[in-house]
């Protein structure tokens, strides 16, 4: 059964996840439907693409499937791990990706989303960053967005407190572009669509990659880089990394322990 529905019309494509059982969990296999998708649109050169879920979701995407992040000992988002390459993919894709958002999105389905090139969300949309919550160490490329898109000491309430913001907060910080009703949002997304397929591809191609080089532009040390590394591997070798696997896996609460 395909965890994803695709379709295009003229040059805009359409990537609907739908994993309903387990909420648009990013697994491997969700991943690699997206991203086959994204090269099939490419390939046809095609001039936008809308990645969404089925319209009334109550969440767009649950996050990183967590039955697939490695217990403690090894890095859980390290640069070939699945959600990272479907980040890159949209990222390096040379034309607007515009994420549409109804219901939740979590963990790194925010990472996905905020990968996107517009993201325009019903008003019950929230955004939730969750490696707090799992005792995961983020990555710097998710670190680094977040950096790129809001302010710091809002950056670190979503980072510390693990708790979903609403729509109207992300609008009002920039995270997002605009907020539609649900019976609004779709013909508007479009309407976007069309707009920016009428204009130069190569322009838009070009500026969308010159903007991600300019804002991953961050020249850090050798030492730096290792040290940051450290850091991340005393988390994922912790007990409470691996506490945190369990007691989602039990669907209990964890007791972290800071070990
Ligand atoms: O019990 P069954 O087999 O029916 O499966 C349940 C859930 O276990 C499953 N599911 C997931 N499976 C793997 N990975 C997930 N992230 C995930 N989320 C859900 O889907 C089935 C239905 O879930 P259920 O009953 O909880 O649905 P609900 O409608 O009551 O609640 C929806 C959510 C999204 C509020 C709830 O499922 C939830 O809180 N999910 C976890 C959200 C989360 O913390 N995501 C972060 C994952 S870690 C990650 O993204 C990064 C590593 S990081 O942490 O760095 O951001």
């Amino acid at each position: 059964m395909s965890l994803v529905l695709t379709e295009s019309h003229d040059t805009i494509g359409t990537i609907m996840m739908n994993h309903a059982q387990k909420r648009n969990a990013l697994s491997e296999a969700l991943i690699g439907e997206i991203t086959t998708a994204l090269k099939a649109f490419q390939t046809r050169h095609l001039r936008a693409v809308i990645l969404r879920a089925p319209a009334g979701v109550k969440v767009w995407s649950a996050g990183h499937d967590v039955s697939e992040l490695p217990n403690r000992g090894r890095d859980p988002l390290g640069w070939s791990d699945s959600l990272r390459v479907l980040v890159r993919a949209i990222q390096e894709f040379p034309a607007p990706v515009i994420a549409l958002i109804e219901g939740g999105v979590w963990g790194g389905g925010c990472e996905v989303a905020m990968a996107c090139d517009l993201l325009i969300a019903t008003p019950e949309a929230t955004f939730a960053i969750t490696p707090a919550k799992l005792g995961v160490p983020y990555n710097l490329g998710g670190l680094l967005t977040l950096m790129n898109m809001i302010p710091l000491p809002v950056a670190k309430e979503m980072l510390f407190t693990a708790q979903p913001i609403p729509a109207s907060q992300a609008l009002n910080l920039g995270i997002i572009n605009h907020i539609k009703s649900a019976e609004e949002i779709e013909p508007f997304v479009y309407g976007l669509a069309k707009q920016m397929v009428a204009n130069s591809p190569l322009s838009i191609a070009v500026m969308k990659e010159e903007l991600r080089l300019l804002a991953s532009a961050h020249a850090i040390t050798p030492e730096l880089f290792e040290r940051m590394q450290g850091l991340r591997r005393t988390v994922y070798d912790s007990h409470d990394y691996q506490e945190g696997l369990n007691a989602f896996r039990e669907k209990r609460k964890p007791t972290f322990e800071g070990r």
